[in-house]
């Protein structure tokens, strides 16, 4: 069975909570819920997780070596900072998929770098909280071509 892990970065755990007009208002436990339904129907697993912590999200990428098939990351500003994170994604060598809310290309000029988009086979963005479940088959998808 696919086995893949959704990481959230740096302040999603407010996700539902603060700025709805931005983020909007599902929570992390509600797209959980909509990633292990999606999953299920596609004969896969999910296992999700969320840090505000850099060094706990490089840990959790090395972890995830030899437990799962995929990775869909929501790396929240370290996508547009961290080195760090691209380099462990790269360590790993796990098919990567890079995830945001909003469509960061279309927002302040900062958000337009992205490292994890480097060392991703795929970006999905500016879906809000359904771009996860669709980030799930487009995973499902690609490990099974
Ligand atoms: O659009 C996305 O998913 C982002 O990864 C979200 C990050 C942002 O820094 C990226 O540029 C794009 C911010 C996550 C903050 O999440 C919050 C959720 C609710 C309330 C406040 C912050």
């Amino acid at each position: 069975m696919t086995k893949i892990l959704i990481l959230n970065g740096p302040n999603l755990n407010l996700l539902g909570t603060r700025q709805p007009e931005v983020y909007g208002t599902t929570t992390l436990k509600d797209i959980e819920v909509m990633c292990r339904s999606r999953a299920d129907k596609l004969g896969a697993t999910v296992e999700m997780r969320q840090s505000n912590h850099e060094g706990e999200l490089i840990d959790w990428i090395h972890a995830a070596r030899d437990r799962f098939d995929g990775l869909v990351i929501n790396a929240g500003a370290y996508t547009h900072t961290s080195i760090a994170l691209m380099d462990a994604i790269s360590s790993v060598a796990i098919p990567t998929l890079e995830l945001h809310l909003s469509n960061i290309h279309e927002r302040e000029d900062f958000r337009r770098v992205s490292y994890i988009g480097k060392v991703a086979f795929d970006l999905v963005m500016g879906h809000g909280a359904d771009g996860y479940p669709m980030a799930i088959e487009r995973m499902v998808s690609h490990l099974s071509s």
